[in-house]
């Protein structure tokens, strides 16, 4: 089977290990990182993108074959840096001031990795002025912002404030997610998105920056 439709397939099934020695080998063939890129890992994370919103699979499964994506582009990292490849965009994440769950705020982090955009996460418990200044400083596309707690919720709404007083409003977009929120809550703060899940959050992303 062609060697990068074993990485994709290896990545689906969550093998670290195999995915790893598959793409070294793919380096080592001299082949176009952005090609290992593309038809290996992200069209790996594709599919377990699919399955995961269709049911058939479930979050140990995603979670895995994150860890896996992880282990492929540790290695290409490298020469991706050294042959400037741009990525398609850049995403400024983090949890809101307050709240420390960061689960499934990593887990969208990851979907945004494998789609291809540079992920900037500030981590949790992050203030509204630090997502703003990093937005700013590294001139991102999209600031994606997680709350799981119904008490910090309302920090969104400063975010979205200080993004208006500090004039990004519009150009850099707001997307917001986590389990209490919804579309009318994005409405109302001001937000750009609301997004269920990391499958939503990539395409959210995907929209703003202009790729379908
Ligand atoms: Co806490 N916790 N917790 N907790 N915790 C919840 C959220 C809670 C619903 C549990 C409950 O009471 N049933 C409840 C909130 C109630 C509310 O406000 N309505 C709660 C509470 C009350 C608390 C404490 C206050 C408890 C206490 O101390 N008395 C406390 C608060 C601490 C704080 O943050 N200041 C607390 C603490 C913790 C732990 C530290 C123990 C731990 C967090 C560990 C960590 O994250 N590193 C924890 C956990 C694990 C949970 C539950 C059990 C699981 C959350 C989780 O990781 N889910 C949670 C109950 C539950 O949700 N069933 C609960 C898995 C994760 C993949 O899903 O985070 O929803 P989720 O992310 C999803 C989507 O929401 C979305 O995509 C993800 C993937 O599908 N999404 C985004 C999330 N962020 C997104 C951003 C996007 C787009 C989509 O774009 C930017």
């Amino acid at each position: 089977m062609e060697l990068l439709q074993q990485i994709s397939d290896q990545l689906e099934k969550g093998d670290t290990v195999k995915v790893a020695e598959l793409t070294s080998q793919a380096i080592e063939q001299k082949l176009d990182t952005r090609i290992i890129l593309d038809n290996g890992l992200i069209a790996g994370m594709a599919v377990v993108g699919k399955k995961f919103k269709a049911h058939d699979i479930f979050l140990p499964d995603v979670l895995l074959a994150a860890r896996a994506m992880y282990a492929g582009l540790d290695l290409l990292k490298p020469l991706m840096i050294e042959e400037g490849i741009p990525t398609i965009g850049k995403v400024v994440i983090g949890t809101v001031q307050g709240d420390l769950h960061d689960i499934g705020k990593n887990l969208v982090g990851i979907m945004l990795k494998g789609a291809g955009f540079e992920v900037i996460d500030l981590g949790n418990d992050v203030t509204p002025e630090k997502f703003i200044d990093t937005a700013i400083t590294e001139q991102a596309d999209v600031i994606g912002l997680s709350a799981l707690l119904t008490t910090t919720m309302p920090t969104m709404k400063k975010v979205v404030e200080l993004a208006k007083e500090r004039g990004i409003h519009g150009k850099t977009r707001i997307i917001i997610g986590g389990a209490p929120l919804s579309s009318e809550y994005a409405g109302d703060i001001g937000a750009d998105a609301y997004c269920f899940d990391g499958i939503k959050a990539v395409e959210c992303v995907k929209g703003f920056v202009g790729i379908n």
